[in-house]
């Protein structure tokens, strides 16, 4: 049996990764979480795989518990995933954020140039990375984050590259787009609209708001990501991929599609727009990523585009409201 180690366990893709590493039956998953006062581990409980995973407590701010996880553990493979991962909080939180989603993915690195150098290491990047860079996004795209989220991920992205070639470690960046799921966080655009839906649909809210809807993104579904991530360290040598559906959507089309689907009609009586609250100081005007590279190197193709993914998100969430 192999050994990963994926770290941020408890989010959405450390799940689905979980997950589909568990039921591949070649390795034995150890997943990080965080100490809270209250439990976490809801997203591996809806997967029904809690039972699978040997929980370790590590946090990405304290070198120390990292260092201890994989001194002990010795992981063929680990995933980092751990981070502060909203863009919006990111503003308003941007040292807090450099600390954990720039600095902490040092640390990974750091441990395992030290305790253990033939891991093989994925390293969660993201098209927050490339801000406004013009026209349709690849491997070789300029950096020009928007956010001290993306400012942070390219900290990282760029520490991965140097220990990957100062200390030849296998390090590969997956430069991930939009990807969303049921098991998305309440937060984020998508999941906050077919939650709202459903809240409306059974009567417990009336109306809720939203900030920029012209943004565009390329969402694509989470299960399908998580496992280009294990493809990539499944390469003769480490690399970058971008890992998009190559369609992009504006936030309006998804609450279009999405209040059509749920049979709810026209959005403009539900919800209201361009609300202060959600507006950022900087936001991205479209994202559309290029996954040529993918297609040919990893043979990762998305199955589930746009149309579907709405569906999908909107009975998920029906389905649990209903039962509520
Ligand atoms: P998520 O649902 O927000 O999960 C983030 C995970 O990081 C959670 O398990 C969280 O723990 C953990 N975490 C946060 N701060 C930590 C700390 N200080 N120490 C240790 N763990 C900590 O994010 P996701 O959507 O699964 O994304 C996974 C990774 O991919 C992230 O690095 C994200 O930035 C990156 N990414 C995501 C997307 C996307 O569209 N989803 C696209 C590109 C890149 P708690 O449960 O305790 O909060
Ligand atoms: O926003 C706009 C918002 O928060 C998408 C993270 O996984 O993907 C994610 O970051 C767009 C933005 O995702 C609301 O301004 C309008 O333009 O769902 P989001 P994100 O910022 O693209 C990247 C690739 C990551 O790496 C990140 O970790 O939607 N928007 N109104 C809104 N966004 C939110 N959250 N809430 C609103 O009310």
């Amino acid at each position: 049996m192999k050994k990963v180690l994926i770290t941020g366990v408890t989010g959405q893709d450390g799940a689905y990764l979980a997950d589909f590493l568990s039921k591949r039956g070649d390795y034995e998953v150890f997943g990080s979480y965080r100490r809270t006062s209250h439990r976490l581990f809801e997203r591996l409980e809806s997967l029904d795989i809690l039972n699978k995973i040997n929980l370790v407590r590590l946090d990405l701010n304290d070198q120390i518990s990292i260092n201890k996880t994989i001194k002990e553990i010795e992981p063929d493979e680990i995933y980092n995933l751990a981070a502060q991962s909203f863009v919006g909080v990111s503003f308003e939180q941007p040292m807090y954020t450099s600390e954990v989603t720039g600095l902490g993915a040092m640390r990974i690195f750091e441990a395992v140039k030290e305790y253990c150098p033939n891991s093989r290491v994925y390293q969660a990047s993201s098209s927050e990375m490339f801000g406004n860079s013009p026209g349709i996004k690849n491997e070789l795209t300029r950096l020009n984050p928007e956010s001290p989220y993306g400012i942070a991920k390219v900290f990282a992205h760029k520490s991965a590259q140097h220990y990957r070639k100062a200390y030849d470690l296998f390090i590969s960046c997956g430069i991930l787009f939009n990807h969303e799921s049921p098991l998305r966080g309440l937060e984020f655009v998508t999941r906050k609209i077919t939650y709202n839906i459903s809240r409306i649909k059974t009567n417990k809210k009336t109306k809720f708001s939203l900030g920029n809807i012209s943004a565009k993104r390329d969402w694509g579904y989470a299960p399908e990501y998580v496992e280009a991530m294990w493809m990539m360290l499944q390469k003769d040598k480490p690399s970058e991929y971008v890992i998009s559906t190559g369609e992009s959507h504006s936030v309006e089309e998804f609450l279009t599609d999405a209040f059509e689907y749920a049979g709810l009609g026209d959005w403009h009586s539900y919800v209201d727009v361009d609300n202060k609250q959600y507006l950022r100081p900087s936001d991205i005007d479209e994202l559309l990523g290029d996954n040529t590279k993918a297609i040919q190197e990893l043979e990762w193709k998305p199955k589930i585009k746009y149309k579907e993914l709405v569906k999908i998100m909107v009975d998920a969430d029906l389905q649990t409201n209903l039962k509520n």
